[in-house]
């Protein structure tokens, strides 16, 4: 989760021998990665276990690692016990737990070679079940401090998904339930729930602090090949021909539209069943290391008509080599119109780390909305319509602190991309979607320090 996190104490505690119980939020866990297959159709950032003999897995078995600090227990309580929970979207048999104290902190995922330290096992279950999964974890938990914990799964030869600190099911993220019997003394104090403070729409003007320095308005009637490539290609994941065509990139009233079209064309050897539209600043032509970069854009994107149908602005490296930061991706299908993913690569193994942020009211197809990526030294953060949404900082997970304005990854210049790929992972069109579909841009500006 975001950095600066602290336990935060919810429920009530009222001062008398009675038993009493605090609900205690992750300081921070080992987040990994969105994964469509979970079964859960809102945002979600996922904790992975996988045993040794998982899927091939050559590094090794990998725990969910989960930290707490637990605080406002008064040093009269007794009968002190602690109970870890993590969510599973799915219910899974002959699956054996174990809920382990772990060493130092819970940063760290990237890598399915990153893990910690494991203590005694505490408690095991023979089965994961759909909601939450508890774990008596009392003999680690002796008074206020921090303490980490690692769960493994080690007889399903497949990874289990639980719910993570990131995730933006707030009801469904690891929880540390502590009960004691008070003694008199003084109890915790709930803390207020932190909100995100909304920020005004970004307008034409430059933002505080920021000066443009590389933006197209699309106010022509051709697209700027000074300032963009096209392409006539292909990639795997995506159902389409990528085209140079007019038809699939054009200008007109202010806007650069990438259009994908129901049609037969052929490359990569053989003929896919749609075309679309893909424009870049490789080449020199426009690339950044640091700064805000920002589209208003209108994705095609409805609840009943958009299966399969992806349109995003992201940034890559100019040297091809790892990294990825993805301002917005706006997949459609019933599942996912509502949200902007928002994400960060190391490399495609994947070690990347994503929030999928749904939309409070309406939804990006409905009109025109920003997409706005903050990047700077040590930190990056995403706002939609001039709201941060998320940020990344230095600490977790742990390849973050090594390429957030620092390694090899990340202090390298990184052009630009607006793209529509039709299919693909998130599943492909059906009868339903409707083609030809317009991802519209308004504008993509760029401003640095
Ligand atoms: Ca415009």
């Amino acid at each position: 989760m975001a950095t600066g996190a602290v336990a935060m104490i919810c429920g009530s505690g009222v001062a008398s021998a009675a038993a009493q119980s605090v609900t205690i939020k992750p300081t921070a866990d080992t987040s990994y990665s969105q994964v469509p297959q979970d079964g859960d159709g809102s945002a979600k950032t996922t904790l992975v276990t996988c045993p040794a003999s998982c899927e091939g897995n050559p590094n090794g078995e990998r725990e969910a690692v989960v930290g707490f600090t637990v605080s406002g227990l008064p040093s009269g309580a007794t009968n002190v016990t602690a109970r870890l929970e993590l969510y599973s979207w799915n219910a899974f048999t002959a699956t054996t737990t174990t809920a382990y104290k772990a060493s130092g902190g819970a940063s760290g995922a990237g890598t399915w070679a990153t893990r910690p330290t494991l203590g005694a096992a505490l408690d095991s279950s023979t089965a994961v079940t759909q909601g939450y999964n508890a774990w008596d974890v009392s003999s680690a938990v002796t008074g206020n401090g921090a303490v980490t914990f690692a769960v493994r799964q080690s007889t399903r030869n497949s990874r289990v998904y639980w719910a993570s600190a990131d995730n933006a099911g707030t009801a469904i993220r690891p929880r540390l339930i502590v009960s004691y019997t008070a003694g008199g003394t003084a109890s915790p104090t709930p803390k207020p729930t932190a909100t995100a403070t909304p920020k005004p729409t970004a307008t034409a003007t430059n933002p505080p602090g920021w000066r443009l320095v590389w933006s197209d308005e699309f106010n022509g009637t051709t697209l700027d090949k000074t300032k963009w490539n096209t392409r006539d290609s292909s990639v795997d994941y995506d159902r389409a021909c990528i085209t140079s065509r007019p038809q699939n990139n054009f200008v007109s009233n202010g806007m650069l539209t990438l259009r994908a079209i129901k049609e037969d064309r052929t490359c990569a050897g053989g003929t896919r069943h749609y075309s679309t539209g893909y424009v870049d600043t490789m080449g020199g032509k426009a690339s950044f290391t640091y700064g805000r970069f920002e589209t208003r854009a209108k994705s095609p994107n409805g609840p009943t008509n958009s299966k399969g149908l992806w349109p995003a602005f992201w940034m890559r490296p100019n040297d091809g080599g790892n990294g990825e930061i993805d301002v917005t991706e706006l997949p459609g299908g019933s599942q996912y119109y509502k949200a902007s993913t928002v994400a960060i690569f190391r490399d495609y193994t994947p070690t990347k780390n994503d929030f999928r942020y749904t939309f409070p009211s309406g939804y990006p197809g409905d009109g025109f909305h920003t997409y706005t990526t903050e990047w700077e030294p040590g930190v990056i953060r995403w706002y939609v319509d001039g709201r941060e949404i998320w940020r990344r900082e230095g600490n977790t997970p742990t390849w973050l602190k090594d390429t957030l304005g620092g390694d090899l990854n990340y202090n390298r210049k990184f052009n630009l991309r607006l793209n529509f790929q039709v299919g693909g992972w998130l599943g492909d069109p059906d009868a339903s979607t409707v083609f030809p579909a317009d991802f519209q841009v308004d504008y993509v500006r760029v401003w640095q320090r």
